[in-house]
């Protein structure tokens, strides 16, 4: 059963983390199960990534939303499950050779050095087009929510949001571009996903025009931080990722990116506070998102 946690001030973040994180986990597990089929390598390859260990940042941020907007958390556990199914095509899908061509994810080698280029593509396609499935074939969901999350999905991940954005940023490489071209390649390659998993929140329940865009802007600012806090934490790490790419930190030193990352959170913080309920769960979570360390 997923705890609620009504007086959000007290809890312990790290261990709401931690819990919320595992019950998605479970569930993660459980979508997207070992098959015993003649093409079984799909479902190991699609495991391999996506059960390996993941901070599950978005999925927790609809769980959260939901609980703010005192929804039904059994029902948003799925659809937040989604969210992370498109996270983890987007990242076996950027680590391919003809994107970033990246050997390590999440500290293990990349699905297309495990398996093969074409099971790594193959697999992403497999999670992205499965969460669709997942959303259509709720038993906890009306008709209109299912709708409604489909295309928040759609519209997020797709050629106005995520995918816009990873098109944007691989044109981008080895090209000189300024702080506004690189706000719209990570408004979308990072914030439509981070916006839609808020806005999942907001559908799962049943929340008004005003209180859903309100969140949606909560959600825009801070994938927008913590966009610029993963410049930042790169470049502290030394990361090859960033190497010849414009980045928060190239353009604005890394003091300027921090305390940019900062005033990006207040501003969204005291949007937050417009809202009618208790809010601070969200709060606290999008200080996590901005004070992280990985
Ligand atoms: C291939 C259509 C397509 C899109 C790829 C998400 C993405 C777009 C590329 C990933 C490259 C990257 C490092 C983006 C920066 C921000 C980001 C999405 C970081 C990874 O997210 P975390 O920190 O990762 O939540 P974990 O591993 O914790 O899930």
């Amino acid at each position: 059963m997923l705890q609620s946690n009504k007086r959000s001030n007290a809890i312990d973040l790290d261990s709401y983390i931690q819990s919320n994180g595992d019950q998605i986990n479970q569930r993660l597990n459980k979508l997207v199960p070992d098959r015993n089929v003649p093409y079984s390598q799909l479902f190991q390859a699609a495991r391999y990534s996506l059960l390996s260990g993941g901070k599950r940042l978005r999925p927790i941020l609809t769980l959260a939303t939901t609980e703010v907007l005192e929804g039904n958390l059994e029902a948003a556990l799925s659809p937040a499950c989604t969210i992370e199914l498109i996270h983890t095509y987007s990242l076996i899908h950027d680590d391919l050779p003809c994107m970033d061509d990246d050997d390590y994810r999440r500290g293990k080698p990349t699905l297309h050095k495990v398996f093969s280029e074409s099971h790594a593509v193959l697999a992403g396609d497999f999670l992205l087009t499965y969460a669709f499935e997942v959303i259509a074939d709720d038993p906890l969901l009306s008709a209109e929510q299912k709708v409604a999350l489909i295309r928040v999905l759609a519209k997020n991940a797709g050629g106005i949001g995520m995918i816009a954005g990873q098109l944007m940023d691989l044109e981008a490489e080895k090209k000189q571009i300024d702080l506004s071209t690189l706000q719209l390649i990570h408004k979308n390659k990072t914030g439509a996903l981070i916006t839609a998993a808020i806005e999942f929140g907001a559908i799962v329940a049943n929340a008004s025009p005003e209180i859903t865009e309100t969140l949606k802007q909560f959600g825009r600012d801070i994938g927008h931080a913590f966009q610029i806090i993963d410049d930042v934490l790169d470049d502290k790490e030394g990361s090859d990722l960033t190497k010849g790419k414009a980045t928060y930190v190239s353009l604005l030193g890394l003091e300027k990116a921090q305390e940019t990352a900062y005033t990006i959170l207040s501003q969204s913080l005291k949007n937050l506070e417009s809202l009618p309920m208790d809010t601070t769960l969200l709060n606290r979570l999008a200080h996590h998102l901005v004070n992280r360390d990985n």
